[in-house]
């Protein structure tokens, strides 16, 4: 199916609710706005860019220097990193994170949901020879986003081969933040974690997470993490499921000004908190079964 705007609006746009434009860069992008706020996500890579409630900041990250381009991932938004988080463990010329972000997705529903007043858009990845090439399994990928008090995320592996896959994952979120220097992420106290800034070594985090230098962490985290942002008095909280992993990470200012496209100090306005299953707690997806990663993040007035 092709992604033409007129085609798209036609079959799946509602009106005052959902539309389809050509965006930055003529990727195709779909606007959702409701009561509840606005979001935009461009068809390539399923990559939500912007969700902003009404009355607030943006609470999603967009790169001043973003560089919109077909094939390659937008810095910011929520990166869909999938069937892979990281570098892929065997090819090192593979895309790192997955080639299912910088992919073509289809859409295949839009609907008002009365039950909260929110606006829904379902989009499944688009299998190209390469990815087969790079990862030869039967499976149907789908997103599926919801603009309702919450924002909600919920990305499906389903699995419709004979043979049982594997698959590591994440929804690599970019949150908007006043400056990183003076936030905190709680709900992270106690767990174990790896440290990708020294060399992977395991260690205990005590307390809430700050931030004074470059920050990658995989936390071993199912429950609810929080981003206390007092500079504009709110908090995010971040509700998931079936997420074994928390991915906290910041760049800080050597590494963000090696990735070049992080804009001037973008670092500061932003922080990384990634839900998904990597490293050591990879998905096992048994034929004809499907596994669900969620996230729901909302805002909260801090006092
Ligand atoms: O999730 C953190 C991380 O794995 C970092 O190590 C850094 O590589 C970041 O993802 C961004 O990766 P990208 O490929 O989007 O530049």
């Amino acid at each position: 199916m092709s992604n033409d705007i007129d085609t798209l609006n036609a079959r799946f746009g509602i009106a005052g609710q959902l539309a389809f434009s050509e965006g930055p860069g003529g990727l195709a992008l779909a606007e959702l706005t409701n009561a509840h706020g606005s979001a935009r996500v461009l068809l390539q890579g399923a990559q939500l860019i912007d969700w902003t409630p009404p009355g607030q900041a943006p609470v999603i990250w967009l790169s001043p220097a973003a560089r919109f381009t077909v094939g390659k991932a937008v810095r910011g938004g929520v990166p869909v990193c999938w069937p892979w988080f990281g570098p892929h463990a065997v090819e090192a010329d593979y895309p790192a994170h997955g080639f299912a972000r910088s992919a073509p997705w289809e859409v295949m529903a839009s609907r008002q949901s009365p039950e909260n007043a929110g606006t829904e858009l379902r989009l499944r990845l688009q299998r190209t020879d390469a990815h087969v090439a790079m990862w030869p399994h039967d499976c149907a990928t789908e997103i599926r986003i919801s603009l309702a008090p919450t924002l909600t995320l919920e990305l499906v592996t389903r699995n419709t081969g004979r043979v049982a896959v594997t698959v590591s994952e994440a929804l690599h979120t970019y949150f908007a933040v006043s400056d990183v220097r003076r936030i905190t992420v709680e709900g992270l106290d106690g767990c174990t974690f790896f440290d990708k800034v020294d060399g992977g070594r395991q260690c205990l985090q005590s307390g809430p997470v700050t931030f004074g230098a470059e920050t990658d962490r995989i936390y071993r985290h199912t429950g609810d993490s929080l981003i206390e942002d007092p500079g504009l008095a709110r908090r995010i909280r971040i509700s998931k499921q079936d997420s074994a992993s928390t991915v906290v990470w910041n760049p800080w200012i050597d590494k963000a000004a090696r990735l070049g496209d992080m804009g001037e100090d973008g670092y500061l306005n932003m922080v990384c908190v990634e839900s998904g299953n990597v490293a050591g707690d990879v998905v096992s997806v048994a034929p004809g079964d499907a596994h669900r990663l969620a996230v729901q993040y909302a805002l909260e007035n801090l006092p």
